[in-house]
Protein backbone atom coordinates (compact mmCIF):
# COMPACT_ATOMS: atom_id res chain seq x y z
CA UNK A 1 0.00 0.00 0.00
CA UNK A 2 2.76 2.51 0.89
CA UNK A 3 4.38 2.03 -2.37
CA UNK A 4 1.29 2.35 -4.54
CA UNK A 5 0.93 5.74 -2.43
CA UNK A 6 4.37 6.92 -2.99
CA UNK A 7 4.20 6.15 -6.98
CA UNK A 8 1.08 7.88 -6.88
CA UNK A 9 1.94 10.96 -4.57
CA UNK A 10 5.64 11.16 -6.93
CA UNK A 11 2.95 10.89 -10.32
CA UNK A 12 1.21 13.73 -9.10
CA UNK A 13 4.17 15.84 -8.16
CA UNK A 14 5.56 15.58 -11.62
CA UNK A 15 1.92 16.95 -12.92
CA UNK A 16 2.35 19.50 -10.56
CA UNK A 17 5.57 20.90 -10.95
CA UNK A 18 5.21 23.56 -13.10
CA UNK A 19 3.43 25.04 -10.78
CA UNK A 20 6.63 25.36 -8.53
CA UNK A 21 9.03 27.87 -10.30
CA UNK A 22 9.11 29.95 -7.13
CA UNK A 23 12.42 32.31 -8.03
CA UNK A 24 13.97 31.30 -4.81
CA UNK A 25 15.26 27.83 -3.93
CA UNK A 26 12.99 26.99 -1.14
CA UNK A 27 13.83 23.21 0.76
CA UNK A 28 12.19 21.13 2.36
CA UNK A 29 11.95 21.31 6.12
CA UNK A 30 12.23 17.47 7.59
CA UNK A 31 10.12 16.79 10.00
CA UNK A 32 7.53 19.51 8.36
CA UNK A 33 6.26 21.00 5.21
CA UNK A 34 8.32 19.79 2.34
CA UNK A 35 8.21 21.19 -1.22
CA UNK A 36 5.63 20.91 -3.51
CA UNK A 37 4.34 18.13 -0.74
CA UNK A 38 0.76 16.69 -2.09
CA UNK A 39 0.68 13.49 -0.01
CA UNK A 40 0.27 13.33 3.82
CA UNK A 41 3.58 14.54 6.17
CA UNK A 42 5.77 11.38 6.62
CA UNK A 43 4.29 9.26 10.02
CA UNK A 44 6.08 9.28 12.75
CA UNK A 45 3.44 7.58 15.17
CA UNK A 46 1.48 4.28 14.88
CA UNK A 47 -1.98 6.55 14.44
CA UNK A 48 -0.54 8.56 11.34
CA UNK A 49 0.49 5.71 9.75
CA UNK A 50 -2.98 4.10 10.01
CA UNK A 51 -4.44 7.74 8.75
CA UNK A 52 -2.43 7.13 5.78
CA UNK A 53 -3.68 3.82 5.28
CA UNK A 54 -7.42 4.97 5.98
CA UNK A 55 -6.79 8.10 3.22
CA UNK A 56 -5.17 5.65 0.63
CA UNK A 57 -7.51 2.85 0.53
CA UNK A 58 -10.19 4.87 0.78
CA UNK A 59 -8.81 6.74 -2.28
CA UNK A 60 -8.28 3.79 -3.85
CA UNK A 61 -12.26 2.20 -3.52
CA UNK A 62 -13.76 5.35 -4.52
CA UNK A 63 -11.52 5.45 -7.91
CA UNK A 64 -11.90 2.24 -8.58
CA UNK A 65 -15.94 2.21 -7.66
CA UNK A 66 -15.74 5.84 -9.96
CA UNK A 67 -13.93 3.86 -13.23
CA UNK A 68 -15.62 0.82 -12.87
CA UNK A 69 -19.58 2.54 -12.53
CA UNK A 70 -18.69 5.88 -15.75
CA UNK A 71 -17.10 2.55 -17.57
CA UNK A 72 -20.42 0.71 -17.77
CA UNK A 73 -22.65 3.80 -18.49
CA UNK A 74 -20.13 5.19 -21.18
CA UNK A 75 -20.05 1.59 -22.66
CA UNK A 76 -23.66 1.03 -22.55
CA UNK A 77 -24.97 4.36 -23.55
CA UNK A 78 -22.41 3.88 -27.01
CA UNK A 79 -23.19 0.11 -27.61
CA UNK A 80 -26.93 0.59 -27.17
CA UNK A 81 -26.96 3.99 -29.26
CA UNK A 82 -30.60 4.61 -30.85
CA UNK A 83 -28.66 5.00 -34.46
CA UNK A 84 -28.08 1.24 -33.74
CA UNK A 85 -31.62 0.36 -33.38
CA UNK A 86 -31.05 -0.74 -29.38
CA UNK A 87 -34.57 -1.25 -27.67
CA UNK A 88 -34.32 0.12 -24.00
CA UNK A 89 -35.30 -3.01 -21.79
CA UNK A 90 -37.04 -3.13 -18.94
CA UNK A 91 -36.51 -4.35 -15.47
CA UNK A 92 -38.34 -2.57 -13.65
CA UNK A 93 -39.18 -3.99 -9.93
CA UNK A 94 -36.47 -6.39 -10.43
CA UNK A 95 -35.82 -7.87 -7.04
CA UNK A 96 -32.52 -9.27 -8.07
CA UNK A 97 -30.92 -6.09 -9.12
CA UNK A 98 -32.44 -4.09 -6.14
CA UNK A 99 -31.30 -7.04 -3.82
CA UNK A 100 -27.62 -6.21 -5.71
CA UNK A 101 -27.30 -2.70 -5.07
CA UNK A 102 -28.38 -2.45 -1.70
CA UNK A 103 -26.44 -5.54 -0.41
CA UNK A 104 -22.65 -4.56 -2.57
CA UNK A 105 -22.44 -1.26 -1.19
CA UNK A 106 -23.27 -1.74 2.17
CA UNK A 107 -20.83 -4.77 2.56
CA UNK A 108 -18.09 -1.97 1.16
CA UNK A 109 -19.40 0.50 3.62
CA UNK A 110 -18.80 -1.69 6.46
CA UNK A 111 -15.48 -2.49 4.90
CA UNK A 112 -14.60 1.15 5.20
CA UNK A 113 -16.41 1.85 8.37
CA UNK A 114 -14.58 -1.06 10.29
CA UNK A 115 -10.68 0.04 10.20
CA UNK A 116 -11.62 3.52 10.44
CA UNK A 117 -13.67 3.08 13.89
CA UNK A 118 -10.72 0.96 15.22
CA UNK A 119 -8.49 3.93 14.49
CA UNK A 120 -10.63 6.43 15.45
CA UNK A 121 -11.25 4.46 19.23
CA UNK A 122 -7.53 4.35 19.37
CA UNK A 123 -6.74 7.72 18.80
CA UNK A 124 -9.21 8.93 21.07
CA UNK A 125 -7.66 6.87 23.87
CA UNK A 126 -5.91 8.87 26.51
CA UNK A 127 -5.40 6.49 29.36
CA UNK A 128 -1.79 5.58 30.78
CA UNK A 129 -0.10 8.46 29.55
CA UNK A 130 4.01 8.63 30.46
CA UNK A 131 3.77 11.96 30.06
CA UNK A 132 0.96 14.90 30.53
CA UNK A 133 1.75 17.86 28.93
CA UNK A 134 -0.71 20.77 28.87
CA UNK A 135 -0.73 22.81 25.46
CA UNK A 136 -2.17 26.59 26.53
CA UNK A 137 -3.27 28.84 22.91
CA UNK A 138 -2.09 32.11 23.39
CA UNK A 139 -2.69 35.23 21.48
CA UNK A 140 0.11 34.76 19.73
CA UNK A 141 2.06 31.69 21.29
CA UNK A 142 1.96 28.42 22.82
CA UNK A 143 2.25 27.64 26.82
CA UNK A 144 3.66 24.36 27.90
CA UNK A 145 2.86 22.73 31.31
CA UNK A 146 4.54 19.57 31.82
CA UNK A 147 1.97 17.87 34.48
CA UNK A 148 2.97 14.46 35.38
CA UNK A 149 5.60 12.39 34.62
CA UNK A 150 9.19 12.82 34.43
CA UNK A 151 10.01 16.57 33.51
CA UNK A 152 7.16 17.27 36.18
CA UNK A 153 6.14 21.35 37.09
CA UNK A 154 8.60 23.06 34.06
CA UNK A 155 6.68 25.13 32.49
CA UNK A 156 7.25 27.57 29.46
CA UNK A 157 5.97 29.68 27.07
CA UNK A 158 6.72 28.93 22.94
CA UNK A 159 7.29 31.64 20.61
CA UNK A 160 7.53 32.23 16.85
CA UNK A 161 11.56 33.65 16.75
CA UNK A 162 10.63 37.44 15.91
CA UNK A 163 13.60 37.82 12.83
CA UNK A 164 11.27 34.85 10.79
CA UNK A 165 8.45 37.20 11.76
CA UNK A 166 10.04 40.21 10.83
CA UNK A 167 10.73 38.61 7.38
CA UNK A 168 6.99 38.12 7.09
CA UNK A 169 6.07 41.32 7.48
CA UNK A 170 8.42 42.82 5.32
CA UNK A 171 7.51 40.64 2.82
CA UNK A 172 11.16 39.92 1.44
CA UNK A 173 11.34 36.43 2.19
CA UNK A 174 14.11 35.61 -0.74
CA UNK A 175 16.78 34.31 1.91
CA UNK A 176 13.79 32.51 4.22
CA UNK A 177 16.00 29.67 5.39
CA UNK A 178 14.28 25.86 5.55
CA UNK A 179 12.21 26.38 9.31
CA UNK A 180 10.85 29.87 8.16
CA UNK A 181 7.73 30.67 10.32
CA UNK A 182 8.53 27.56 12.39
CA UNK A 183 11.29 28.94 14.71
CA UNK A 184 10.58 29.06 18.39
CA UNK A 185 12.59 30.22 21.23
CA UNK A 186 11.36 27.11 23.36
CA UNK A 187 10.45 24.21 21.86
CA UNK A 188 8.24 21.67 23.65
CA UNK A 189 10.60 18.29 23.95
CA UNK A 190 9.23 14.69 24.57
CA UNK A 191 10.95 11.17 24.84
CA UNK A 192 11.03 9.10 22.04
CA UNK A 193 8.36 5.89 22.56
CA UNK A 194 6.40 7.11 25.75
CA UNK A 195 2.84 8.34 25.30
CA UNK A 196 2.64 11.64 25.21
CA UNK A 197 -0.95 12.96 26.26
CA UNK A 198 -1.56 16.48 25.49
CA UNK A 199 -4.24 18.37 27.26
CA UNK A 200 -5.10 21.59 25.22
CA UNK A 201 -6.75 24.58 26.02
CA UNK A 202 -6.86 28.26 25.41
CA UNK A 203 -6.71 31.69 27.32
CA UNK A 204 -7.94 34.35 25.12
CA UNK A 205 -9.34 32.60 21.56
CA UNK A 206 -10.15 29.09 20.15
CA UNK A 207 -6.85 28.05 18.92
CA UNK A 208 -6.04 24.34 17.47
CA UNK A 209 -3.19 22.31 18.46
CA UNK A 210 -1.89 20.65 15.21
CA UNK A 211 1.33 18.38 14.37
CA UNK A 212 0.29 16.24 11.45
CA UNK A 213 3.70 13.99 11.77
CA UNK A 214 1.84 12.45 14.45
CA UNK A 215 -1.62 12.52 12.93
CA UNK A 216 -2.85 14.48 15.46
CA UNK A 217 -4.87 17.54 15.35
CA UNK A 218 -7.23 18.99 18.63
CA UNK A 219 -9.16 22.35 19.32
CA UNK A 220 -7.88 24.16 21.96
CA UNK A 221 -11.01 26.39 23.92
CA UNK A 222 -10.80 28.97 26.63
CA UNK A 223 -12.50 27.57 29.51
CA UNK A 224 -12.79 23.76 28.23
CA UNK A 225 -9.97 20.98 28.63
CA UNK A 226 -9.77 18.49 25.32
CA UNK A 227 -6.95 15.90 25.21
CA UNK A 228 -5.23 13.55 22.54
CA UNK A 229 -2.10 11.93 22.58
CA UNK A 230 1.24 10.38 20.55
CA UNK A 231 3.58 7.82 20.87
CA UNK A 232 6.44 9.65 18.41
CA UNK A 233 9.02 6.40 16.86
CA UNK A 234 11.32 8.12 15.56
CA UNK A 235 14.28 10.87 16.95
CA UNK A 236 13.93 14.04 15.05
CA UNK A 237 12.16 17.87 15.07
CA UNK A 238 8.64 17.72 13.71
CA UNK A 239 6.60 20.84 13.23
CA UNK A 240 3.29 21.82 13.27
CA UNK A 241 1.11 25.20 13.60
CA UNK A 242 -1.98 26.35 14.94
CA UNK A 243 -4.89 25.21 12.77
CA UNK A 244 -6.93 27.61 14.41
CA UNK A 245 -8.78 29.54 10.71
CA UNK A 246 -10.23 32.75 12.06
CA UNK A 247 -7.34 35.45 12.34
CA UNK A 248 -4.45 35.49 10.26
CA UNK A 249 -2.43 35.76 13.56
CA UNK A 250 -2.78 32.08 14.41
CA UNK A 251 -0.40 31.46 11.26
CA UNK A 252 2.37 33.14 13.85
CA UNK A 253 2.21 30.69 16.64
CA UNK A 254 3.99 27.53 15.40
CA UNK A 255 4.25 24.22 16.93
CA UNK A 256 8.10 22.86 17.39
CA UNK A 257 8.36 19.09 18.84
CA UNK A 258 11.75 17.53 19.55
CA UNK A 259 11.67 14.79 20.20
CA UNK A 260 14.61 13.13 22.11
CA UNK A 261 16.08 9.75 23.22
CA UNK A 262 15.48 8.43 26.77
CA UNK A 263 18.55 9.50 28.23
CA UNK A 264 18.66 12.97 26.04
CA UNK A 265 15.22 13.52 27.71
CA UNK A 266 16.13 13.20 31.15
CA UNK A 267 19.36 15.04 30.91
CA UNK A 268 17.42 17.78 29.46
CA UNK A 269 15.03 17.66 32.32
CA UNK A 270 17.95 18.13 35.28
CA UNK A 271 19.41 20.95 32.88
CA UNK A 272 15.79 22.66 32.94
CA UNK A 273 15.23 22.20 36.39
CA UNK A 274 18.88 23.69 37.36
CA UNK A 275 18.19 26.87 34.94
CA UNK A 276 14.46 27.26 36.71
CA UNK A 277 15.81 26.84 40.49
CA UNK A 278 18.90 29.17 39.25
CA UNK A 279 16.79 31.60 38.70
CA UNK A 280 15.11 31.92 41.65
CA UNK A 281 18.00 32.59 43.32
CA UNK A 282 21.14 33.10 43.25
CA UNK A 283 22.73 30.32 45.98
CA UNK A 284 26.11 32.56 45.89
CA UNK A 285 24.12 35.74 47.44
CA UNK A 286 25.15 36.66 51.09
CA UNK A 287 22.05 37.27 53.02
CA UNK A 288 21.29 38.92 56.40
CA UNK A 289 19.31 37.55 59.39
CA UNK A 290 16.61 39.37 59.32
CA UNK A 291 15.57 38.61 55.46
CA UNK A 292 16.82 35.02 56.46
CA UNK A 293 14.50 34.69 58.86
CA UNK A 294 11.34 36.13 56.91
CA UNK A 295 11.82 33.99 54.60
CA UNK A 296 12.37 31.06 56.66
CA UNK A 297 9.20 31.76 58.44
CA UNK A 298 7.60 30.88 55.30
CA UNK A 299 8.98 27.80 54.38
CA UNK A 300 8.33 26.58 58.06
CA UNK A 301 5.08 27.08 57.72
CA UNK A 302 4.51 25.41 54.39
CA UNK A 303 6.62 22.26 54.69
CA UNK A 304 7.21 21.45 58.07
CA UNK A 305 4.46 22.74 60.76
CA UNK A 306 2.46 20.13 59.84
CA UNK A 307 4.52 17.77 61.34
CA UNK A 308 6.98 19.46 64.07
CA UNK A 309 4.06 22.38 65.02
CA UNK A 310 4.42 25.83 64.85
CA UNK A 311 5.47 25.63 68.23
CA UNK A 312 8.53 23.89 67.38
CA UNK A 313 7.66 21.27 70.05
CA UNK A 314 7.02 18.38 67.18
CA UNK A 315 4.52 15.10 68.65
CA UNK A 316 4.81 11.56 69.64
CA UNK A 317 7.78 10.10 66.92
CA UNK A 318 8.06 13.99 65.58
CA UNK A 319 11.09 15.02 67.19
CA UNK A 320 10.92 18.91 68.66
CA UNK A 321 13.04 20.81 67.01
CA UNK A 322 12.89 23.55 69.71
CA UNK A 323 16.02 23.05 72.02
CA UNK A 324 17.48 20.00 69.85
CA UNK A 325 20.72 19.57 69.65
CA UNK A 326 20.63 19.30 66.27
CA UNK A 327 19.53 22.48 65.95
CA UNK A 328 21.61 24.30 68.34
CA UNK A 329 24.72 22.51 67.32
CA UNK A 330 27.12 25.36 65.49
CA UNK A 331 27.66 22.79 63.40
CA UNK A 332 25.31 23.66 60.46
CA UNK A 333 25.80 20.74 58.38
CA UNK A 334 24.64 18.39 60.90
CA UNK A 335 20.96 19.59 60.24
CA UNK A 336 21.62 21.02 57.31
CA UNK A 337 22.31 17.43 56.27
CA UNK A 338 19.14 16.37 58.13
CA UNK A 339 16.98 18.04 55.73
CA UNK A 340 19.18 16.93 52.51
CA UNK A 341 18.54 13.39 53.13
CA UNK A 342 15.72 12.88 55.61
CA UNK A 343 16.01 10.73 58.47
CA UNK A 344 14.40 7.61 59.69
CA UNK A 345 13.69 5.60 56.51
CA UNK A 346 12.14 9.28 55.64
CA UNK A 347 9.76 9.28 58.59
CA UNK A 348 11.61 12.87 58.44
CA UNK A 349 11.36 13.04 54.76
CA UNK A 350 14.24 15.22 52.59
CA UNK A 351 14.00 18.53 51.22
CA UNK A 352 16.51 18.67 48.49
CA UNK A 353 14.06 19.26 46.51
CA UNK A 354 14.12 22.75 48.10
CA UNK A 355 16.05 25.65 46.55
CA UNK A 356 19.43 26.16 48.11
CA UNK A 357 18.23 29.59 49.54
CA UNK A 358 15.10 28.12 50.94
CA UNK A 359 16.48 25.13 53.11
CA UNK A 360 18.89 28.07 54.43
CA UNK A 361 16.21 30.06 55.14
CA UNK A 362 14.42 27.34 57.06
CA UNK A 363 17.41 26.14 58.97
CA UNK A 364 18.41 29.91 59.44
CA UNK A 365 14.53 30.02 61.23
CA UNK A 366 14.95 27.09 63.28
CA UNK A 367 18.06 28.49 64.84
CA UNK A 368 16.53 31.53 66.09
CA UNK A 369 13.03 30.80 67.16
CA UNK A 370 11.12 29.74 69.86
CA UNK A 371 14.02 29.31 72.77
CA UNK A 372 16.66 28.61 70.20
CA UNK A 373 18.54 31.45 70.09
CA UNK A 374 21.45 31.00 68.88
CA UNK A 375 21.96 33.53 66.58
CA UNK A 376 23.46 31.27 64.09
CA UNK A 377 23.09 32.62 60.63
CA UNK A 378 23.50 30.07 57.27
CA UNK A 379 24.05 31.11 53.95
CA UNK A 380 22.62 29.33 50.20
CA UNK A 381 26.35 28.47 49.81
CA UNK A 382 27.03 26.26 52.64
CA UNK A 383 23.78 23.74 51.36
CA UNK A 384 25.66 23.82 48.16
CA UNK A 385 29.05 23.00 49.68
CA UNK A 386 26.36 20.21 51.40
CA UNK A 387 24.55 18.75 48.69
CA UNK A 388 26.74 16.18 47.10
CA UNK A 389 28.24 14.68 50.68
C1 LIG B 1 6.14 14.25 57.55
C2 LIG B 1 6.49 14.85 58.80
C3 LIG B 1 7.69 15.79 58.83
C4 LIG B 1 7.84 16.94 58.13
C5 LIG B 1 6.88 17.55 57.11
C6 LIG B 1 9.11 17.49 58.55
N1 LIG B 1 9.71 16.69 59.45
FE1 LIG B 1 11.47 17.01 60.37
N2 LIG B 1 11.30 15.28 61.35
C7 LIG B 1 10.23 14.40 61.26
C8 LIG B 1 10.49 13.25 62.07
C9 LIG B 1 9.58 12.04 62.24
C10 LIG B 1 11.76 13.44 62.65
C11 LIG B 1 12.50 12.52 63.57
C12 LIG B 1 13.41 11.63 62.76
C13 LIG B 1 14.20 10.65 63.63
O1 LIG B 1 13.65 10.25 64.62
O2 LIG B 1 15.30 10.36 63.28
C14 LIG B 1 12.22 14.72 62.18
C15 LIG B 1 13.45 15.28 62.51
C16 LIG B 1 13.86 16.51 62.14
C17 LIG B 1 15.12 17.12 62.56
C18 LIG B 1 16.14 16.47 63.46
C19 LIG B 1 15.76 16.80 64.87
C20 LIG B 1 16.61 16.04 65.87
O3 LIG B 1 16.81 16.59 66.94
O4 LIG B 1 17.03 14.92 65.57
C21 LIG B 1 15.17 18.34 62.00
C22 LIG B 1 16.27 19.37 62.13
C23 LIG B 1 13.97 18.52 61.23
N3 LIG B 1 13.21 17.39 61.34
C24 LIG B 1 13.66 19.66 60.50
C25 LIG B 1 12.56 19.74 59.65
C26 LIG B 1 12.33 20.89 58.82
C27 LIG B 1 13.18 22.16 58.77
C28 LIG B 1 11.22 20.60 58.11
C29 LIG B 1 10.56 21.46 57.03
C30 LIG B 1 11.38 21.77 55.86
C31 LIG B 1 10.76 19.30 58.54
N4 LIG B 1 11.61 18.81 59.47
C32 LIG B 1 9.61 18.69 58.07
C33 LIG B 1 9.07 14.58 60.52
C34 LIG B 1 8.86 15.63 59.64
CU1 LIG C 1 -4.03 30.12 17.45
Amino acid sequence: MKSISNKLASLLLTAGAWMGTAAHAVQDLPGGPAVNQLNLHPPVTKIAEEQHFLHWMMLIICTVIFIAVFAVMFYSIWKHRKSRGAKSANFHESVTVEVVWTVIPFIIVILMALPATKVLVAQKDTTNADLTIKATGYQWKWGYDYITGEGEGLAFISTLDSSHRAMSDSGNVSEAPANYLFKVDNPMVVPVGKKIRIITTANDVIHAFMVPAFGIKQDAIPGFVRDTWFRAEKVGDYYGQCAELCGKEHAYMPIHVKVLSTEDYSQWVADQKKKAASKLDDPAKVWALDDMLKRGEKIYAANCAACHQANGKGAGAIKPLDGSAIVLDADHAKQIQVLLKGANNGAMPSWAQLSDTDIAAVVTYTKNNWSNKTGQLVQPAEIVAQRGK
